[in-house]
């Protein structure tokens, strides 16, 4: 082997420095954002909190946008980066092709994230996430975005040519595993969606320079195809860091390859007509569009989420059973690593992102269903449920596991790490709870005082709002030291943590910065279990994971048939 290459003493994987180094930056770029996304998370959340109403309206809405751009756009994608080269050079033993063109990406996304950054906060693009036209941005805005698109677009580029060094040199046997199979889907989407963000964002720019005139409906039809589709790369990419944190954790085994493959395929094939839920309140697009892009076929990518959604819990149920843990219908969860932070945090995502985040979007999606939870507060509690419970808490979960395999550290405060998923999973809970039903009475989202003082009209809401946004804040605070608690601990594991020798796997060592995955890997599955493997296939097997699903139906109908009947009597009919 070369010197450029160690093989991993943990997995037995081959790693290549380059790929080591062009994730170990892309996760340092992604932590430093979340950092500052964070710190504006907290300062937004505590001028909500009407009883603190801490920034005056400008820097408000300048803040928010600083929070949505910087999470939404710098931590995820930077973070998917990441994700790509994991998947594509870690875990097919493959060589970066063009380490060069890896670095050149990355620099253009730093300076595209720098410029977007300097803008917002000296006030010259306070248009919030989304930038509708005609609200105006100065050009280098838009072009710090174009920059940091092209940047990501190239490593997408740079992925799939790793894959196809991979297959000629053959690096791997078989086809591909399901974790790269779902890294080539969220590349897939990314790389359309990318494609959406050129059309709508050069115009754009354009636009920002007086050139040329653009539609607002235009804009905001070609925005959410990069604004909705952008977030199916979030689901894909958590999907798969789900199989995978299930296999390094608890050996989760995959149920069915082709029903897992099949699932991640309709995510690539019916995802982009689902953003038209974004556009159902607009007067340019009529009621049929409207009804036939968010029913029939965009109910396709929601079974694609469920099928997920049940083959992760029963693979790794399938697999504790395989290993002998047998016990009851529970066993399985009760006698699994709640202490293993890559574990505990699966599992929330798979929860949260299911019953709350799940749930709520295909209700709120619902073309009848929309107007009564359009632009409230609903709609944030939505997907602080997906992308953040979701995405964000996959993405710390698999940091766990990045931080000893690939930064080759020991986790600095392992105990704090241990609690780390807890404290985010049930802040966050809160939070997106009472947020929603705090809209689901009236209060919108994007607003800056909801006592309306010195408003030309009166705006009362339920004595509830004040109680509910209360808990709405204390909520956020406890995710807010959750995800605190996380970049101190990785920043303190990468920079100063104790380096793990080359050799080290970590195998049989106790009481020491990692987690059990590691230290003590699920054990493989012998000839006779694999063989046994197929006849696990059969629903009955996974006894426990049924009734999940059965809960899970249950609280989808009930919800479901509530919002209905919310609406009924802003109707006033029956
Ligand atoms: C502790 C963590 C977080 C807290 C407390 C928090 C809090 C908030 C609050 C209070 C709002 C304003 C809602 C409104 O007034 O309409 C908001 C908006 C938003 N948040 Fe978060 N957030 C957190 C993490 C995240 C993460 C990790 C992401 C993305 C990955 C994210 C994405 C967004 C987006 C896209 C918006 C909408 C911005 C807009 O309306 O333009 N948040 N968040
Ligand atoms: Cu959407």
């Amino acid at each position: 082997m070369s010197a450029d290459a160690r093989t991993c003493p943990t997995t037995g994987l081959r790693i290549y420095r380059a790929a080591d180094s062009l994730i170990q930056a892309n996760a340092v770029a992604a932590t430093v954002a979340l950092l500052v996304g964070g710190v504006a998370a907290i300062l937004v959340l505590l001028t909500r909190w009407q009883a603190v109403h801490l920034l005056d309206v400008v820097w408000f809405y300048r803040i928010l946008t600083v929070h949505g751009m910087t999470m939404l756009i710098f931590f995820i994608i930077f973070f998917e980066m990441a994700v790509l080269y994991f998947a594509g050079a870690v875990l097919l033993n493959a060589r970066v092709p063009a380490p060069k063109v890896g670095w050149t990406a990355f620099a253009l996304m730093v300076v595209g994230a720098l410029m977007v950054e300097w803008q917002m906060f000296t006030g010259k693009a306070d248009v919030l996430f989304t930038s509708y036209v005609p609200l105006r941005a100065e050009p280098p805005f838009y072009l710090g975005v174009i920059l940091f698109a092209v940047g990501a677009l190239t490593v997408t580029g740079h992925f799939f040519a790793i894959l196809v060094y991979a297959k000629r040199e053959r690096t791997y046997e078989g086809s591909w595993p399901l974790v790269v199979f779902g890294a080539v889907t969220a590349a897939i989407i990314a790389a359309a969606t990318l494609l959406h963000g050129a059309a709508v964002y050069i115009p754009t720019l354009l636009w920002s320079m007086g050139l040329i005139n653009i539609d607002a409906q235009f804009y905001r039809l070609v925005w959410w195809g990069l604004g909705h589709s952008s977030q199916q790369i979030n689901v894909a990419a958590m999907v798969a860091i789900w199989y995978l944190l299930a296999a390094l954790t608890v050996g989760g085994v995959v149920l069915s390859e082709k029903l897992s493959r099949v699932a991640f395929g309709l995510y690539i094939m019916f995802i982009s007509m689902a953003s038209a839920h974004h556009l159902l309140v607009d007067p340019g697009m009529g009621p049929s569009w409207k009804i036939w892009n968010t029913s029939y076929f965009m109910y396709m990518a929601v079974l694609a989420s469920m099928i997920h959604g049940f083959t992760v819990p029963a693979g790794i149920e399938a697999g504790q059973r395989l290993r002998g843990v047998t016990q009851g219908m529970f066993g399985w969860l009760r006698r699994a690593p709640w202490g293993d932070p890559g574990f505990s945090s699966m599992v929330f995502s798979v929860v949260v992102f299911g019953f709350i985040g799940g749930i709520t979007g295909v209700t709120f999606g619902t073309e009848q269903i929309n107007i009564i939870a359009h632009n409230t507060l609903r709609i944030p509690g939505h997907f602080h449920s997906t992308v953040v419970s979701g995405t964000a808490m996959a993405f710390m979960g698999i940091t766990y596991y990045v931080i000893p395999l690939i930064f080759r550290r020991e986790i600095a405060f392992y105990k704090l790490a241990q609690i780390q998923p807890y404290v985010f999973a049930l802040g966050m809970v809160i939070f997106s709870v009472a947020m929603t039903f705090a809209g689901t009475f009236g209060v919108p989202r994007r607003h800056w005082d909801i006592t309306f003082t010195g408003a030309p009209f009166q705006v009362q809401f339920s004595p509830a709002v004040d109680l509910l946004i209360g808990v709405t804040a204390v909520g956020g605070l406890i995710a807010a030291a959750g995800g605190g608690i996380y970049i101190l601990v990785t920043v303190v594991s990468v920079f100063f943590g104790k380096k793990l020798a080359p050799d080290d796997s970590g195998l049989g060592a106790t009481g020491r910065g990692l987690p059990l995955g590691i230290t003590h890997p699920p054990r493989a599955l012998t000839q006779a279990e694999q063989e046994s493997e197929l006849p696990s296939t059969r629903l009955g097997s996974v006894p426990g994971t049924m009734v999940l699903v059965l809960v899970f139906l249950a609280t989808f109908i009930a919800y479901y048939f509530v919002n209905w009947k919310l609406l009924s009597v802003v109707w006033k009919v029956g």
